[in-house]
């Protein structure tokens, strides 16, 4: 297995159960098993499990493959747990799924409302974009939703930490404001229906948990301003109630007709590279391609005589969470996963990752070798990353763009459409036989134009023609692109994509989010941290990035973690009946008490007690199939370490603790680490555990009374190896520790401090030029850098991606308040 495996962790050669094959006998044994699937049990016993991280060519092989000639429409993507609320509230409100404004809308609106979207973090290109439009325009409003406060409050006016899940509420009670001033748009509502019935259920009381002075701020903010966009993201699509959190914030468009103009509109954020693109070309298990419809003969019919296709899908296939269920009790018994994590990113991971080793075959293609699902894949296809990849994606605000390789594919890596095109030929069917991604592409703006004739939105037609130099010179464009419509914006003249052109205001009864029970009292929300990228198979690699933020961890309020008896930097023990996590306390405001906060990122390679999605119920929006990702109910208690190290090794490690958790450093590797029992001999387990020999001289320090531990290895004077053990959570410095890796190191290692005369650089807050939280506050306190300016001036800090700006802010107003008191 070792050759297989490139320096960074990439997957350089297919492998048949673990053992390195060629692609023809990988192919071959894919396409004869999924058939001999077919012929026994029928279509539907297969399915493709795809992500948004794909290109639009990809997925559009995928979606022909499984729709069209396999005939099942068992196919869905990771944007289930992502976009299908908004896809579902769009098409309930527009009759598709069409996002009517553009970025720069968030630029030239005078008030902009973000709702469960940690822009700051998540988006930081936007962000900044929105930042630069309000610091020039400071009239400009921004106001942020979301029950925790995020970096991207730095920038707002006004933060609503609403009670969970009460998004629907607010917007309800909003569209009562609206309708009660008088401040409907009478000529857009010609083009509108079930404003009566929508505004009827809008006037049932619910609680929203903010106070009225909040809520009349909101309200009077939002009704006062023409210009308002409101942007939406993750806080409000992944939820139980999702579909209709999306269509209480469009109706209080539709209302005022505040939609499709400049500085005006609803705005789905969409987050993987190409989600859009996604949806666009049917990879949701209840589209066709196009726009078009899965349920509509007419649409079915069209694009079967397109493809001249043996078969049609003729009904919606199962969603995310219904297919892995199908995958647990044997009804899939074929499955192929494609660009994606689901058991660490699916709810009741556990359960989800016990299915899948259960199936009967299983096909992974991924770029990276080691993955927790790749661990469980009968057979292994390595796919071209990023920088290889050949095709093109669409963004939120439907520019479809070309990603162009700007270095060889590594090892034997292929473009994941030319694999899936090699699969399906050698199922027997025709169609397949592409020479490039041009071809798929301009095949694909071909059936956008039949879709086009058959009414869809979805039409590019004009790059029905594109060969292989048209399609390396391609330009962003937005769509739709065809001869009766280029790109802008959809809907301010109304023309939905209903069969009587009007929208439709739906009838919002907001509900409580389910359960939180006697056992389970609290409601774990989860997302993202600025400098990881979903399981990290990207961002756990990179040095600087890991070590920004080294360890999982739940943000709790000071009064949970009083009651709990949860000291700072602690463990928590966090659990329900799904599953079990172990996780850091930091103790903090920015969270509401109740509902504490953990981050997504960690997995099975890099802290297998840090997966928070084994927590995480499969309940799902009942329209949209997306599953509750924000609000899993569970019991938290102080986990009970008897000892707590904190190791680092010039070469890697993978440790086998009850608690571990690793990061990669530029000079080797770092982790944290904690159990119940001590082992008999420290020494002996530090060895085993960086797997040094007796040679390996070693330099230690012991206090057996307190439980410290203190093991330096040391081979020609240089430090290999070091281990810390304490009762407590262990205190060093550990940017200090990492960078000694190499180094001539003697005793004074063991103190896991720097003399007087070395400065620590502390945990990284600007990953672009490495520059640590130690290195600022001196930069401030000695400096007196007392602005951003100032700081990137000084430190560089802050002057490359921007995505730190909120924390250099932060520590500017910490550090700086001692020196202004002495000053007064
Ligand atoms: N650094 C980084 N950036 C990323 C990604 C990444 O992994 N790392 N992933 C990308 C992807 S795929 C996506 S989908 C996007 C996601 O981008 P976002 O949606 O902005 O990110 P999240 O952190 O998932 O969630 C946003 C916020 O929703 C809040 N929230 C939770 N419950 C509620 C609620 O009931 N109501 C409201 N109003 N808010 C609530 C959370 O507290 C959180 O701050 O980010 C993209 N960008
Ligand atoms: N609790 C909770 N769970 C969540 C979320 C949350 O907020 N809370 N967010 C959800 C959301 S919005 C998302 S988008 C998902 C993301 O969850 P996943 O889809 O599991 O995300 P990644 O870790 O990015 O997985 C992508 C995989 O594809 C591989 N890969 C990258 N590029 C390519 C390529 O070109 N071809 C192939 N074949 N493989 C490639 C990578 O190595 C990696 O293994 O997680 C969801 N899960
Ligand atoms: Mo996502």
């Amino acid at each position: 297995m070792a050759e297989t495996i490139g320096a960074e962790g990439r997957l350089l050669h297919p492998t048949v159960s673990g053992i390195k094959a060629d692609w023809d006998e990988a192919l071959g044994l894919v396409a004869r098993r999924f058939k001999e699937t077919i012929a026994k049990h029928g279509p539907d016993s297969v399915a493709l499990y795809v992500s948004g991280q794909l290109l639009t060519e990809d997925y559009y092989v995928a979606n022909k493959l499984m729709k069209g000639f396999i005939g099942s429409a068992n196919i869905d993507t990771n944007s289930r747990l992502c976009m299908a609320s908004s896809v579902a509230g769009h098409r309930r409100a527009f009759g598709t799924d069409t996002v009517p404004g553009l970025y720069e809308d968030l630029e030239l609106a005078d008030l902009v409302v973000l709702v469960g979207s940690n822009l700051a973090w998540c988006h930081p290109v936007i962000y900044q974009r929105l930042a630069a439009a309000k610091a020039e325009r400071p009239a400009m409003k921004i106001v942020v939703i979301d029950p925790r406060r995020t970096a991207t409050c730095d920038i707002a006016d006004l933060h609503l930490a609403l009670a969970p899940g009460a998004d629907a509420a607010l917007f309800n009670a909003l569209l009562v404001a609206i309708a009660d001033q008088g401040l409907t748009d009478p000529a857009f509502l010609n083009h509108v229906t079930g404003f009566e019935a929508a505004l009827a259920a809008a006037r049932q009381d619910s609680d929203t948990g903010l106070s009225p002075a909040d809520l009349a701020r909101f309200i009077q903010l939002w009704t006062s301003t023409e210009k308002v966009v409101t942007v939406y993201s993750q806080g409000i699509n992944q939820s139980a109630t999702g579909s209709d959190k999306v269509n209480a914030i469009l109706n209080c468009h539709l209302a005022t007709g505040r939609i499709g103009q400049p500085g005006m509109g609803p705005f789905s954020m969409t987050g993987q590279p190409n989600a859009m693109g996604g949806r666009e070309v049917g990879g949701l298990a209840n589209m066709l391609a196009c726009h078009l419809n899965i349920e509509e003969p007419t649409h079915r019919d069209a694009v079967q005589g397109f493809w001249a296709s043996p078969t049609m899908a003729d009904k919606p296939g199962l969603k995310a969470v219904d297919l892995f269920n199908a995958v647990e009790d044997g009804r899939i018994k074929a499955l192929w996963i494609m660009c994606t994590n689901p058991v660490v990113s699916m709810p009741e991971a556990d359960r989800v990752a016990r299915a899948i080793a259960g199936c009967d075959f299983v096909v992974v293609s991924d770029m990276m070798a080691e993955t927790d699902t790749t661990r469980l894949a009968h057979v292994l296809l390595p796919a071209t990353g990023w920088g290889e990849k050949d095709g093109t994606v669409t963004n939120s605000e439907r520019r479809i763009s070309r990603q162009r390789p700007f270095r060889a594919p590594m090892g034997q890596a292929r473009g994941d459409w030319a694999i899936i095109a090699d699969v399906a030929k050698r199922m027997g069917f025709l169609g397949f036989d592409w020479t490039g991604p041009d071809q798929v592409f301009a095949e694909y703006a071909a059936l956008s134009g039949v879709a086009g004739q058959l009414g869809s939105d979805f039409d590019i037609s004009d790059y029905a023609a594109t060969d292989r130099a048209a399609y390396d010179a391609l330009t962003p464009f937005l769509w739709p692109a065809n001869p009766r419509q280029q790109g802008g914006r959809f809907f301010a003249k109304g023309r939905f994509h209903t069969p009587d052109a009007k929208a439709r205001m739906l009838a919002i009864v907001p509900k409580a989010p389910q359960g939180v029970t006697q056992e389970h009292t609290f409601r774990l929300n989860t997302g993202r941290v600025r400098d990881h990228w979903h399981t990290m198979s990207r961002t756990g690699l990179s040095p600087r990035l890991s070590q920004h933020i080294a360890e999982p961890f739940l943000e709790i309020h000071p009064k949970d973690a009083q009651s709990l008896g949860l000291e700072p930097a602690s463990l928590a023990h966090v659990s329900n009946a799904h599953g079990t996590a172990i996780l850091r306390v930091l103790v903090t405001d920015r969270v509401a008490p109740g509902h504490p906060f953990a981050p997504i990122h960690w997995t099975g390679e890099t802290a297998p007690t840090g997966r928070v999605d084994v927590l995480v119920p499969s309940i799902v929006d009942p329209i949209s199939g997306q599953p509750d990702s924000k609000s899993a109910p569970v019991a938290i208690r102080p986990y009970a370490a008897g000892w707590y190290g904190f190791a680092v090794s010039a070469t890697p490690f993978r440790p086998d603790t009850p608690y571990w958790a690793r990061a990669t450093l530029g000079t080797g590797m770092r982790a944290e680490l904690a159990g119940e029992t001590d082992p008999e001999d420290w020494q002996a387990f530090a060895r085993g555990l960086f797997n040094l020999g007796p040679d390996v001289q070693v330099l230690a320090y012991a206090d057996n009374r307190r439980g410290q531990h203190r093991l330096a290895f040391v081979q020609n004077g240089k430090l290999l190896a070091a281990l810390f053990i304490a009762r407590e959570p262990v205190a060093v410095a550990r940017d200090y520790l990492s960078g000694l890796l190499g180094q001539t190191a003697g005793m004074e290692t063991l103190s896991g401090q720097p003399g007087a005369d070395k400065p620590d650089n502390g945990a990284i807050v600007c990953s672009c030029f490495g520059v640590g939280v130690n290195t600022i506050a001196r930069a401030i306190v000695e400096e007196g850098c007392l602005t951003l300016d100032a700081l990137g001036a000084a430190l560089k800090a802050g002057t490359n991606c921007g995505s730190c700006r909120p924390e250099l802010k932060g520590l500017i107003t910490r550090f700086a308040i001692p020196e202004r008191q002495a000053a007064e």
